[in-house]
C-alpha cells in the first residue's frame, strides 16, 4: 500500500468510480452542448443529443475531435466559459502548424494541480521534500503544472525552469534537492554533468518524475543507476490540462489515469473503433470535469494499451502503458514503421546513452536512414575499432526493425544536449514536399 493524495478517490471502487464518471459524463455532455456551438454542431450532425448521453456505456456515441479541430477553432472556438471567467492560458510549442491554446478557470486550474499533487505523492513526495522543478516555465505546462502540485503537497518549490546546468546543479546541492521533475533527456544530461564533477556524493536526489517525451525502460534504469533514484514517468498534454493526466506509483508498472477527470479509450486509428483491453492503439480522452477547453473524445495520437489489472499499490485507477511514441511520430523508411523508442532500445542495450539522432532523408526515390550516436567515455577510450562498433549497431537495428540503416558513431559530446523535449529525429524528406 503507497501513499495517496487523495486516497477516497485514489482508491475508490471501480463500480463507484464508473458510477462517479457517468454522472458527471452525462451532465459534461449537456454542458457542452448547451454552452459550445462546434459541440451543439457536431453532435447534431452526428444525430446525438445530450440525453442519448446516460453513461460511460454511451461514450461511443460521441464523435471524435481532432487537433485540427482545435487548430480551426483558435483561438476561442471550444470554450465553454465567458472569457472573464479563464484565468490562465497554456499552449503547445506549435511546431507543426497554428498553435493549440489551453484556457483554464481557476477550478481548472485547481484540478490539474491536484492531479499533479497525486503524481509527486505517489513518487514519494511529503511536506518535507524539496521539490526541483526544471520543466520549462511559461506557456509549456511542465513547469507550471509540477510547481502547482507541488505546493499543493507543501514541498518546499524550487522553480528553477530548465537549462542552465551549472545552476541547476548549485541549488540541488546547495539546498538538497529531494525530488526533481524534468524531461527524461534532461534528467540523463545533468546525470552525465553530475558524474564528470564528481557531484555524485553531494545530491540528495531520491526521486524524479519524468515525462513530456517517450523514454524507454533502459534509459530509465540508466538514469536511476547515474541518479542514485527512483525514476517515476508522467504524462499529459496541454489539451487535456498538462502533465499529470496519468502518473505511475511504486510499482512503475504502468501509469494511473485520473479517471474521476478523465475517461480513456483506445481505438483503432485507422477506423475509430473502439478496442478491448490490452490492445495497442490510439489513446483517447474525454474530460468531465474541465469547463473552459472542455474536450470530448479527443484524440491524442499517442500509441498505448490499459490495463485494468489490480495494482499493489492499491489505487484502483485503469493504468496506460508507456506510450511507445505518437502515430504522427512514426518514420516510414522505406516502407516500414519505425518508432524512436525501437532505436532507442537497441542503443542503450549496447551501452551507448541516449544521445543520438536519427537522419532520415530521400536520395532519388529511396528512402536513406542514418542513426548517429555518441560514444560514452569510456567507450571512446577504450580500443574498440569505430568499423566493429557501427556493425555491431547496424546488425541489432536490421533485427529489431527489418531493415538496413546506416550508423555514424560520433565522439562524446558531439550532439546538443536537450533542455526540454529532445529533438531525436530530422527528417529531411519534408524539403522535397
Ligand atoms: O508534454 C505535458 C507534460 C509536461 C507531460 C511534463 C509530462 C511532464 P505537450 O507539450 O502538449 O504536453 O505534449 C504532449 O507529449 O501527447 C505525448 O506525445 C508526449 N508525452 C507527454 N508525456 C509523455 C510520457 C506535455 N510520459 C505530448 N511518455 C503527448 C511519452 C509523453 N510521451
Amino acid at each position: 500500500m503507497g501513499n495517496y493524495y487523495q486516497p477516497e478517490i485514489e482508491t475508490m471502487s471501480v463500480e463507484e468510480l464508473q458510477k462517479l464518471q457517468s454522472e458527471r459524463l452525462a451532465a459534461q455532455v449537456k454542458f457542452v452542448y448547451d454552452n459550445v456551438e462546434f459541440y451543439k454542431n457536431r453532435m447534431d450532425e452526428a444525430g446525438v443529443k445530450p440525453e442519448d448521453i446516460k453513461g460511460i456505456e454511451d461514450l461511443h456515441k460521441l464523435p471524435f475531435i481532432t487537433k485540427d479541430d482545435l487548430r480551426d477553432q483558435y483561438p476561442y472556438g471550444l470554450l465553454g466559459v465567458p472569457l472573464s471567467d479563464c484565468v490562465r492560458i497554456q499552449s503547445t510549442s506549435g511546431t507543426t502548424g497554428r498553435r493549440v491554446v489551453a484556457f483554464y478557470t481557476q477550478e481548472d486550474i485547481d484540478v490539474w494541480e491536484e492531479c499533479c499533487a497525486r503524481a509527486i505523492v505517489a513518487a514519494g513526495g511529503t511536506k518535507d521534500d524539496v521539490c526541483h522543478v526544471c520543466y520549462g516555465y511559461g506557456l509549456f505546462t511542465g513547469g507550471p503544472g509540477l510547481n502547482g502540485g507541488s505546493h499543493r503537497v507543501g514541498c518546499l518549490t524550487l522553480p528553477m525552469s530548465s537549462g542552465n546546468t551549472e545552476r541547476q546543479l548549485q541549488f540541488m546541492t546547495d539546498l538538497g534537492s529531494t525530488i526533481i521533475c524534468c524531461t527524461p533527456s534532461y534528467a540523463a544530461n545533468l546525470g552525465e554533468a553530475i558524474v564528470e564533477r564528481g557531484l555524485k556524493d553531494q545530491i540528495k536526489l531520491k526521486a524524479g518524475i519524468f515525462g513530456a517525451e517517450p523514454w524507454t525502460e533502459e534509459m530509465r534504469h540508466n538514469i536511476e543507476e547515474t541518479l542514485g533514484i527512483k525514476a517515476y514517468d508522467i504524462y499529459g498534454l496541454t489539451e487535456i490540462s498538462g502533465p499529470g493526466v496519468s502518473f505511475e506509483c511504486e510499482e512503475q508498472a504502468g501509469m494511473h489515469i485520473q479517471e474521476d477527470h478523465f475517461i480513456p479509450e483506445i481505438i483503432n486509428p485507422d477506423t475509430g473503433e473502439v478496442l478491448p483491453e490490452g490492445e495497442v492503439g490510439e489513446l483517447v480522452f474525454t474530460c468531465i470535469t474541465k469547463k473552459a477547453f472542455p474536450l470530448l473524445r479527443y484524440r491524442t495520437r499517442d500509441l498505448c494499451y490499459l490495463t485494468r489489472k489490480p495494482c499493489s499499490c492499491g489505487r484502483t485507477h485503469i493504468r496506460m502503458h508507456k506510450p511507445t511514441g505518437r502515430s504522427d511520430d512514426m518514420l516510414i523508411i522505406k516502407g516500414v514503421n519505425v518508432f524512436p523508442s525501437q532505436i532507442e532500445t537497441v542503443l542503450l542495450n549496447l551501452g551507448y546513452q541516449a544521445n543520438y539522432q536519427i537522419v532520415v532523408d530521400r536520395v532519388g526515390n529511396s528512402d536513406v536512414c542514418e542513426v548517429q550516436v555518441e560514444m560514452t567515455p569510456a567507450m571512446a577510450i577504450s580500443g574498440m575499432p569505430i568499423e566493429l562498433r557501427k556493425k555491431e549497431i547496424v546488425k541489432d537495428l536490421k533485427s529489431m526493425l527489418g531493415i538496413r540503416v546506416d550508423v555514424k558513431i560520433l565522439e562524446p559530446k558531439s550532439i546538443v544536449r536537450s533542455e526540454g523535449k529532445a529533438v531525436r529525429v530530422i527528417d529531411k524528406r519534408h524539403l522535397y514536399k
